[in-house]
């Protein structure tokens, strides 16, 4: 199986983030990418390539104008106000106030935010410009006949909708990729998520539409984060009903719960009989994960790939979250190994 990666994405290491109340470094750091890259190597994986340019179309098939703006000139507005450490937003339009785009920077961060933890640095904008491009080049590889690629994104994509960031994420790069397989013919695409975490903005973004479908495993908004979406009822809307599932499971899960939530997802994929089939592939429902609950230990990550194989669909991974360092390119590359068989 082929990976793309880039180095850009050490462009992005911010300083930290609240963690029980105390500024503590980020677990979303840039040594995630080099041990999933290394174990890659280690295992003969296959090829690595670096992304191609594909530039900001695909990107805006996705995300607003406004949002792509704000992204890219927050950190020069924010340096030129005198600032030297990162840019975080603190103002949100919640419940009550009004969702009007102000002029000001920081009320635009807040604007297009839903927590504190997508901070802005001096390389953000480049190492998220250059995490879709992974995607959209391992995205032309499976549209070009592979049976998979592996697009090494760093950072991830999942929590980010069209015009909102959180939760470590900017682009959504495995929407992009969506997308461009649609842009590029297919008719109907499915995207499997199987971070730990519910993948909001993915969910938000293909809500009202039926070409592509969106299966969700994790932890219960019941209980965890991103706490505001990611319930069963949440079904699709409009065009997009029934195209959202949403497989929440308790606090604690093991692959026996597990598994059989990916089993039904499965079932439901095939039945839609996806064109392409992306995977959302975030590894931090490991039992050592440290800000997850689930008890998934390594051995299951072959047994995920190899349930996912069984779709007999041309397959795209996408890299999401995975915080238990030393594991995640253990984790992350037993996925891929079992897929391959
Ligand atoms: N106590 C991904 O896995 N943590 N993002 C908030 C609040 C944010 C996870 C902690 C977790 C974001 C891609
Ligand atoms: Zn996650």
């Amino acid at each position: 199986m082929l990976t793309i990666y880039s180095d850009d994405h050490r462009l992005h290491h911010a300083q930290g983030e609240m963690v029980g109340g105390e500024f503590q470094p980020c677990f979303e750091m840039p040594a995630r990418a080099d041990h999933v890259l290394a174990r890659v190597k280690a295992q003969q994986l296959g090829a690595i390539r670096e992304p191609e340019d594909f530039g900001l179309t695909p990107i805006a098939r996705i995300h607003s104008a406004d949002y792509l703006d704000f992204l890219q000139k927050a950190w020069a507005g924010w340096a030129a106000q005198g600032n030297t450490a990162d840019f975080l937003p603190g103002v949100f339009p919640a419940r009550h106030l009004r969702a009007k785009r102000p002029d000001d920077l920081y009320g635009q961060y807040g604007f297009h935010s839903f927590d504190c933890f997508a901070p802005i640095t001096a390389g953000t904008w480049q190492a998220v410009y250059t995490s879709a491009q992974v995607a959209l080049t391992a995205q032309r590889e499976v549209a070009a006949g592979a049976r998979s690629a592996f697009a090494l994104c760093r950072p991830p994509g999942h929590h980010a909708s069209a015009d909102v960031m959180g939760g470590y994420c900017y682009l959504n790069n495995v929407a992009i990729a969506a997308q461009a397989f649609l842009d590029q013919g297919a008719k109907r695409v499915a995207i499997l998520d199987v971070d730990y975490h519910h993948g909001n903005g993915t969910q938000s973004i293909f809500y009202e539409r039926a070409d592509v479908f969106v299966a969700n495993i994790h932890g219960s908004p019941s209980f965890e984060y991103p706490h505001f979406l990611g319930y069963a009822d949440e079904t699709g809307a409009g065009a997009g009903e029934g195209y959202n599932l949403n497989l929440p499971l308790a606090a604690g899960s093991a692959w026996d719960v597990w598994g059989a939530a990916l089993d039904t997802a499965c079932k439901r994929i095939a039945a839609y009989d996806a064109d392409v089939v992306l995977v959302s592939l975030g590894v931090d429902t490991y039992q050592n994960d440290p800000i997850s609950s689930f008890k998934l230990d390594s051995p299951d990550y072959l047994r995920m790939g190899q349930r996912i194989a069984a779709l007999g669909k041309p397959t795209l991974f996408v890299m999401e979250g995975g915080y238990a360092v030393a594991e995640i390119g253990i984790n992350a590359v037993n996925v891929l190994e079992g897929f391959q068989g």
